[in-house]
């Protein structure tokens, strides 16, 4: 639930705020004029909050149709002294990697802000991935909030660094502040009134000149320095040294929230030295030194990687050789995986000889227990991503004899839940859109494979493997799971929807004619909850040399149950007299509405949550299953 007080233009005002909503307030009281993301957890709510205000404040924000995508249209902004952000998961910004780079080098105009959402853990994602290694490959100041309130002035404030050193800066937040909950003091909201006009200069090979456009490599490091400069001085760190201390605290980020707080736990806050760290790239390495000077053990809290431990060991070679300096390398904190209360409590009790643990197990009453049960991956009541594989795996019996006789590529989405049983279907998926272009490495040399991909995640990437496999000529097959939205991130539009993140209509751009303008000369638009329909095309699919494509459309139940509300139609039920009781239904199809009941050896159906799309009675082979007579 996003909270409708982020946009109250009432200042000194505190309101509850989520960390994802806080970034967004940040931006529209530093007066941004185009945002553009990608959805994504932990970052998507950034989206989903602008997309509610932007407009309001005479902003523009978009989803774009991927992150690399949504950068340039910030970028471009920029060039031309508007206020832009760019806001996507970790992983995302490893697609728009190529333009940040040169963003970089060639600097900006209006101040351009990158929010980074990583998600130590992997708590949503494939992997953990620490993006202030690729700020600093790139030469992005970063910024690291350690609470909402910090995530909305730390935005604020990186419009302005922003534009003061004409570079992208990056405020990376991670997981827990993301969607962690706190008070939060409303700023002004500044309205810039700013003329856009193309930097020339700045910018224009033909006006500038390529010589002083292109190498800009010194100009960069220069702008880092300057950088560092003002980071020694950054009201968002804070050193607490008294003199005296023997064991110190750096809390980098939101990992500072962590160590405050068991430092009150433990009673130490006012007898071990620490910094508030938030500015980790480029390190003000006067203000570290100071406290590395003071003491003689130094802990050091950070989310994913040492990265801000490894700069301040390579620090404290030079002004304190002896300091020990323990982390994650020195391995007094695990190597990998999120932080939290438990682990960065233990560490300090440990570590100033108090040896016991700061905050209470969260021990889980075994009467509890017992209710409890292991509860598997699975799409939800009503999916038809789940018709699709079951009519899918039928063709692929038919017309290859064996499931093991094609590879499944899957892709990134809720339709990669069909690797769980009772589907079981997906071997492999990587990331968005690999699914069609490792496909065609298989296909080449033999291995018959279909490509599994859904419609957010083929406007995101699958169009260019697409052109690839008509091009080169693979002999290779894709389907596609339409459920007419991007589910898994919050069920945002994509160019399919026929409405932008703001609400306008749009035109809507079809999947099958993509596909057709690709050269792909086989494509069919089928209804997977019509099995028969389905299983037809997708054997014909099987059946057809060279690039063939099925797309699946039909609504994600989510979605089409929230349409219908309040009338949604009848469920369905199993009729105990012809149910013969051999689970059919649910060892090949299993949908979560479907239950075994073991007193009476028979299937059935759990009517609150069945959405009533009846694809269930067209798997039953005894006709056992119909709709409720409403
Ligand atoms: C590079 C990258 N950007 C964003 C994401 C986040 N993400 C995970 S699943 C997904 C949605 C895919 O949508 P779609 O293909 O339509 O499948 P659906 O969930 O609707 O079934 C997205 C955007 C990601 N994993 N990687």
């Amino acid at each position: 639930m996003l909270s409708h007080s982020v946009a109250l233009d009432e200042p000194r005002k505190a309101v509850l705020l989520m960390g994802n909503e806080a970034i967004a307030r940040g931006a529209i009281e530093a007066g941004v004029s185009v945002a553009a993301s990608y959805p994504g957890t932990p970052a998507s709510e950034i989206g989903d909050t602008l997309c509610r205000m932007a407009g309001r404040f005479g902003a523009h924000f978009e989803w774009s149709s991927n992150e690399k995508v949504a950068f340039e249209v910030a970028f471009g902004a920029s060039m031309c002294n508007q206020r832009s952000l760019v806001s996507m998961k970790h992983v995302g910004l490893n697609v728009a990697l190529d333009i940040l780079n040169l963003a970089s080098l060639r600097g900006v105009k209006g101040g351009l802000v990158l929010v980074s959402a990583d998600d130590p853990s992997q708590h949503s994602s494939g992997q953990e991935q620490d993006n202030r290694w690729l700020a600093k490959i790139n030469c992005i100041p970063v910024l690291e909030p350690s609470n909402p309130q910090d995530a909305k002035d730390c935005t604020r404030y990186a419009f302005e660094l922003s534009e003061k050193v004409r570079l992208p800066v990056m405020v990376r937040t991670v997981t827990r502040l993301s969607h962690m909950r706190s008070d939060v003091t409303l700023g002004p909201i500044e309205r810039q009134r700013r003329k856009a006009e193309f930097d020339w200069e700045g910018f224009s090979y033909r006006v500038a000149g390529f010589e002083r456009l292109f190498r800009r490599e010194k100009e960069l490091n220069e702008k880092l320095d300057r950088v560092q400069g003002e980071f020694e001085g950054s009201v968002f760190n804070g050193l607490k040294i008294d003199g005296g201390e023997s064991l110190g605290v750096i809390g980098v980020g939101f990992s500072f929230s962590y160590a405050i707080d068991a430092l009150r736990k433990l009673g130490l806050e006012n007898k071990l030295a620490r910094l508030k760290l938030m500015t980790s790239h480029p390190l003000p390495t006067r203000l570290v030194s100071r406290l590395l000077k003071g003491v003689d053990q130094l802990m050091i809290f950070e989310e994913v990687d040492p990265f801000v431990e490894l700069h301040v060991k390579a620090l404290a070679k030079d002004v304190n050789p002896s300091l020990e300096i323990c982390g994650r390398m020195s391995g007094h904190l695990p190597k990998e995986g999120e932080l939290g209360p438990m682990i960065v409590g233990d560490a300090l009790a440990k570590l100033s000889g108090m040896g016991r643990p700061c905050v209470p197990r969260l021990e889980l009453d075994a009467r509890v227990r017992q209710t409890l049960f292991d509860r598997m991956l699975t799409l939800c009541a009503g999916c038809p991503h789940r018709a699709t594989v079951y009519a899918l795996k039928e063709s692929v019996k038919k017309v290859k004899g064996d499931l093991r006789s094609v590879v499944v590529n899957g892709d990134i989405g809720c339709y990669g839940l069909a690797h769980a049983p009772p589907l079981s279907f997906e071997d492999t998926y990587f990331c968005m859109g690999a699914s069609v272009g490792v496909s065609q490495g298989m296909s080449q040399v033999g291995v018959d494979s279909i490509a599994f991909i859904g419609d957010g995640t083929f406007f995101h990437a699958g169009i260019p493997a697409l052109i690839n496999a008509v091009y080169n000529r693979h002999n290779i097959k894709v389907v596609v799971a339409d459920n007419q939205t991007i589910a898994m991130t919050g069920f945002q539009p994509h160019p399919e929807s026929g409405r932008t993140a703001m609400g306008s209509e749009a035109k809507r751009i079809m999947i099958e004619d993509v596909a057709k303008a690709c050269g792909v000369d086989s494509v069919e638009v089928i209804d997977p909850y019509d099995l028969d329909e389905a299983e037809d095309a997708f054997t014909r699919m099987l059946k057809t040399d060279g690039v063939a494509m099925v797309v699946a459309r039909r609504m994600c139940a989510t979605e089409a149950v929230r349409e219908m509300r309040p009338r949604r139609p009848a469920p369905f039920r199993v009729d105990p007299e012809l149910c013969i009781g051999c689970k059919l239904c649910l060892s090949a199809f299993g949908c979560p509405s479907l239950s075994w009941v073991d007193d009476d050896a028979k299937a059935s159906i759990d009517e609150t949550l069945c959405m009533g799309c009846g694809v269930c009675s067209q798997v039953c082979p005894q006709e056992a299953i119909g709709r409720v007579a409403k």
